[in-house]
């Protein structure tokens, strides 16, 4: 039997796609490479997936696992020669159980974050893990990448969530790791290696994830600021204000926020236009929402005394903070719109961005008169997304071709020089992987070889991504 036949015997042949349009599974969010798979494999049951792993390893066929394919690096798509397999986990999504007085949700690894959010909401819990791609990534692919979002500040980014796996390894066997137990000392912690190891360790099939007491009121903010420096201020005042309330603090640059007003004008975006700098901040409250809003107002007010913001609007209900969210949401979406960019996931210390923002923006603008830079993110987290878009009226794809080696050099360079990685939570996949070796020790690269070669040695698993 070829191989084709093998998996169609596994799954059925109506889950294995090998002819129509598949570029759903072949291209990548950003429509920045389009691959060619040899078939895309949808199993159903963790069984099916040992199946598929063997008879490709047998079969010397590499796999690319997929969740919901929105990742930033290009490591979810198969490479142009049409021999790699794409395992799409999506028709894997139930929620196999919630265990509420151990406050765990015990999930497949193809279900919809969102979906997951519902359902652990259903249950009375908060599942915190939120990101603007939470309709269609998945629990499986947020692991694989180890995923950050908007709630990192105060739960954690999906390592943290997460206790315990079930995962299939390069050879086809089930290792069954769904503990729910918080704490277990019993030698390597194959859990962690797996969370962001991208799909080239093993495939994640299962997890069992954290859950956490919905709070009784959450309150959104909006602030306009001077400078950067201003909000790394605020961000101290909210979070000695606020304490462990402040679950979310974004900062968006005016420029990034003129894409979403240009691009999406039915969104009203307050304050943007009157200062460099808007934050988008979130107070949870345990209490009440008199509680929550007045320690809320009292923030706003000695910020505002202390000249650290110009103006600010509190939501007033769920739909305005929802609104102001979505606003801040929108900003991948725009820029996208706005045409091909090269983006910029880092991590720097918070106390230490805004010099080197001006550093960076100062190099740039000096290399490439009339860049435009694209600055938000999670400032809570120190995570910023430093994006570089074409000057105005200049084709991005040609601007991409001529550009980016060098933007990125001088941007990873900066970042180093800042104390800073160059992934904080996209990862590497394939489009940083030739950055790598640049910005990682050669001991740790080396142990990181190491770790693979040991669990994958036939080197089936996602090859070519993060090594
Ligand atoms: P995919 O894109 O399908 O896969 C991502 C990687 O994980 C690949 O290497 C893949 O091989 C591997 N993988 C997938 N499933 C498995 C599995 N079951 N087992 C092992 N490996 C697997 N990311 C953030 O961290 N924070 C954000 O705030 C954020 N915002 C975003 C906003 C937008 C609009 C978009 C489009 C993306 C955003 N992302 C963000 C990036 C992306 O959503 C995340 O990386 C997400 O975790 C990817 O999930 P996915 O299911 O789409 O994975
Ligand atoms: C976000 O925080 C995502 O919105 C996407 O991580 C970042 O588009 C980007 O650069
Ligand atoms: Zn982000």
């Amino acid at each position: 039997m070829d191989l084709i036949e093998t998996l169609n015997a596994i799954v059925g042949a109506q889950h294995v796609l090998t002819s129509g349009d598949l570029s759903a599974y072949e291209q990548d969010w950003r429509k920045r490479w389009h691959g060619k798979a040899l078939a895309v494999v949808r199993p159903a049951t963790t069984q099916q997936v040992a199946e598929v792993v063997k008879a490709c390893a047998a079969a010397k066929v590499s796999i690319v696992p997929q969740g919901g394919n929105t990742g930033m690096v290009v490591g979810s798509v198969p490479d142009a020669s049409g021999q790699q397999v794409v395992l799409s986990l999506q028709r894997m999504n139930a929620v196999r159980q919630i265990d509420a007085g151990n406050m765990t949700v015990t999930v497949e690894a193809g279900c919809i974050l969102q979906n997951l959010q519902d359902a652990a909401e259903k249950a009375g819990f908060l599942f915190p893990l939120s990101l603007a791609a939470e309709g269609s990534c998945t629990i499986g692919g947020n692991l694989g990448t180890n995923a950050g979002g908007t709630q990192v500040l105060r739960y954690g980014n999906a390592r943290d969530l997460c206790l315990g796996l079930e995962v299939v390894n390069a050879q086809g066997d089930i290792w069954s790791g769904l503990s729910g137990l918080r704490k277990d000392n019993t030698g390597y912690d194959l859990r962690n290696l797996m969370i962001g190891s991208e799909g080239t360790l093993g495939i994640i099939t299962a997890a069992t994830m954290k859950l956490y007491p919905l709070p009784v009121a959450s309150l959104t903010a909006w602030a306009s600021l001077p400078s950067l420096a201003h909000a790394v201020q605020l961000l101290g005042l909210a979070q000695k204000h606020l304490a462990s309330g402040l679950t979310g603090f974004e900062v968006m640059g005016q420029f990034a926020l003129s894409l979403v007003a240009k691009h999406f004008p039915q969104q009203r975006v307050p304050l943007w236009d009157s200062a460099p700098f808007c934050v988008v901040l979130e107070n949870s409250d345990f209490e009440s929402e008199a509680h929550a809003r007045e320690r809320f107002d009292h923030l706003m007010e000695q910020a505002l005394d202390a000249g650290v913001i110009t103006d600010a609007v509190v939501a007033e209900n769920l739909t305005q903070a929802k609104a102001l969210w979505h606003i801040r949401e929108c900003i991948p979406l725009a820029q996208a719109e706005e045409g091909l960019n090269i983006k910029h996931d880092i991590s720097i210390p918070v106390s230490r961005i805004p010099e080197f923002v001006e550093t960076t923006d100062a190099l740039l603008k000096r290399a490439i008169p009339g860049v435009r830079l694209v600055n938000f993110g999670h400032l809570g987290d120190g995570n910023l997304h430093y994006n570089v878009q074409c000057p105005a009226g200049a084709d991005g794809k040609a601007f991409l071709q001529a550009q980016e080696p060098g933007v990125n050099k001088l941007v990873f360079d900066s970042v180093l020089a800042h104390g800073g990685s160059i992934s904080a939570e996209h990862g590497i996949g394939s489009l940083k992987r030739d950055e790598l070796p640049h910005y990682k020790s050669a001991v740790a690269l080396d142990m990181m070889r190491a770790v693979k070669s040991a669990l994958d040695p036939l080197g089936i698993l996602n090859p070519g991504r993060v090594l």
